[in-house]
């Protein structure tokens, strides 16, 4: 019998399936080791497991779910991303009718701004944690221990009895982030990853219309002092021996003058360390960017999105063309390896704006930056969704997802997916839901996403549908990606045509 007050399942996974390879990165469960910390410091047990380490030929059933979670505590959290939120869904049915008396709790953020029609719609759900769970997570567990009412916890949505749900108040942010401690990395065994990712921040400030983060952590930043981030670094290094690190933060370049603190404390420390980090074009500078490689910064990121100046002021994005061209220009001469994130297939791009994209993603390729396209992925709780989700059809194709979306069902060869008769019933679940599931669907496949994505694979930029060689990855925050020899840059599968 298991005595833990908390069985939590990370579900936060990357993993591509090819024809003949599997691709798995191992990323630290960050964070689900940072609720287990706060959890285990209220007084209670976690058992955590970590669903990147399942050993399963087939690890996407839900019977290996069920067998993976076998035993588990009287409660059972999942933590899940969006793209793995379906199936999670159907496995978690599953766990409960193996387990109908334990208590299933949904968390990440997977299900924000759809919470109230997943716990509709899916009853063997019991609730669903909103936001941090630093405090949330422990107020929860001390709640069902006392048999207390759930209603009172901020930060979730509840059923009661009579099947009702309860969207309880919004649970206010943690302003002091350096007063949240380490994650529970004693709960792991640090050599089986690969990725060391850290959040030196909570949240971005801007109002990018196409983006999740900013409205996952609700348009409001939070930030790390120097010193703490620093400590965490010195800690995964001397106790593990990290050497490179990857801040998983977008708005990890938040402040010129906190920058340049962090880059020359860093150096003070001594350590023989490495790291990637994301940047704004209009926040960075020469001065920095120096200050960063000096620093053992090998690699900046810029989500540029678009070349075209009238689509970057409709997607909100804050910054023009011209800017992106000459930082990203000047950045080439700093750091091994530069970045440039690009969006397209936004339903109101015309060929026009689309061209200037594809002309300026051709030219920063040829002075050295690194492109990566990603086909809009439409997520529940971004603006562009909402404003246009009425204007556009929503289209399904079984052979295209937006790269947003790989699962791991699906099997990724040449030009297109595949989807094995096993794994059919996942997507037709996507398809009966597709309120809830919107970022595996298009906005006008026939006349907006197809035409574009011909012209991207005429440049290279996605596999013609032969066989290409060789492989690229933009790190730890995409699948590893097969790009043509000389050409793509980025390949993800799409459909054939
Ligand atoms: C690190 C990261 C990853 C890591 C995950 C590492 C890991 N195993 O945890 C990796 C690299 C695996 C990853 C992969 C992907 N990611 Co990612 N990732 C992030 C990132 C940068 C930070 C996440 C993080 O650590 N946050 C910090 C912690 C503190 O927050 P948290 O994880 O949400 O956890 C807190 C709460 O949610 C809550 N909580 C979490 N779980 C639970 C469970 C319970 C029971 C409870 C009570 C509470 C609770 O408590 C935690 C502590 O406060 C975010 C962007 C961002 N800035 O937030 C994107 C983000 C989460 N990723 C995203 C996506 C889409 C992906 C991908 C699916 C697609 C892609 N190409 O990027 C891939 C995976 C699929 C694939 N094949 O490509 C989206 C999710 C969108 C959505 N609505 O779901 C985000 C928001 C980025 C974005 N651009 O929109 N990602
Ligand atoms: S795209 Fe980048 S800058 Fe824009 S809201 Fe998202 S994280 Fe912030």
């Amino acid at each position: 019998m298991n005595n833990a007050d908390l069985t939590l399942l990370n579900m936060n996974l990357l993993y591509v399936r090819y024809l003949e390879a599997i691709d798995r990165e191992l990323h630290v469960p960050l964070g689900c080791l940072y609720l287990t910390k706060a959890i285990e410091d209220a007084g209670f047990t976690v058992d955590f497991r970590d669903y990147q380490l399942n050993d399963f030929a087939e690890p996407f059933t839900v019977g290996n779910i069920v067998d993976f979670l076998h035993d588990p505590a009287k409660v059972i959290g999942f933590s899940v991303m969006a793209n793995l939120l379906p199936f999670a869904l159907k496995a978690m049915k599953a766990v409960k009718e193996r387990y109908p008396d334990r208590f299933i709790v949904l968390g990440g953020v997977g299900a924000k701004a759809v919470e109230e029609k997943i716990m509709s719609r899916f009853p063997w759900v019991d609730c669903i944690a909103v936001g941090e769970g630093e405090r949330t997570g422990p107020e929860l567990i001390r709640t069902l221990k006392a048999g207390g009412d759930l209603r009172e916890v901020p930060g979730l949505v509840v059923r009661d009895r009579s099947g009702g749900l309860t969207r309880t108040p919004e649970r206010a942010r943690i302003r002091d982030l350096d007063s949240i401690p380490f994650p529970a990395f004693h709960k792991i065994d640090l050599s089986r990853y690969q990725g060391y990712g850290l959040m030196s921040t909570r949240g971005c400030p801007y109002p990018c219309t196409f983006c999740s983060v900013a409205p996952i952590w609700n348009h409001d930043s939070t930030f790390r002092s120097v010193e703490n981030i620093i400590a965490e670094m010195k800690i995964l290094h001397e106790k593990a021996g990290v050497r490179m690190f990857l801040f998983q933060d977008e708005f990890f370049v938040c402040n010129k003058q906190k920058i340049m603190a962090f880059c020359q404390k860093l150096r003070q420390t001594g350590l023989s360390i490495l790291w990637k980090a994301f940047g704004r074009v209009d926040l960075t500078d020469i001065e920095m960017m120096e200050a960063m490689a000096d620093a053992g910064c090998v690699e900046l990121r810029f989500g540029i999105e678009s070349g075209s100046d009238r689509l970057l002021k409709e997607i909100k994005k804050g910054f023009s063309a011209e800017q992106a061209i000459s930082r990203v220009t000047e950045a080439v001469k700093i750091f091994p390896r530069v970045d440039a994130f690009y969006m397209w297939g936004f339903p109101f791009e015309t060929l026009e704006d689309f061209n200037q994209t594809v002309f300026q993603m051709v030219m920063l390729r040829m002075i050295g930056a690194r492109i990566l396209p990603s086909m809009l992925c439409l997520l529940p709780q971004t603006e562009l969704f909402r404003e246009n989700r009425d204007r556009y059809p929503l289209d399904f194709s079984a052979t295209l997802f937006p790269e947003y979306m790989i699962t791991g069902h699906e099997i990724s060869h040449l030009s297109h997916f595949q989807i094995s008769p096993e794994h059919r019933p996942i997507y037709d679940f996507i398809q009966t839901n597709p309120d809830i599931f919107p970022g595996f669907f298009h906005m006008d496949l026939k006349n907006n996403v197809l035409p574009k994505l011909k012209i991207l694979k005429k440049f290279g930029f996605y596999p013609e549908d032969k066989v290409g060689e060789g492989t690229d990855s933009c790190g730890a925050h995409s699948p590893r990606i097969t790009a043509a020899p000389g050409l793509a840059t980025r390949v993800v599968e799409g459909t054939a045509g």
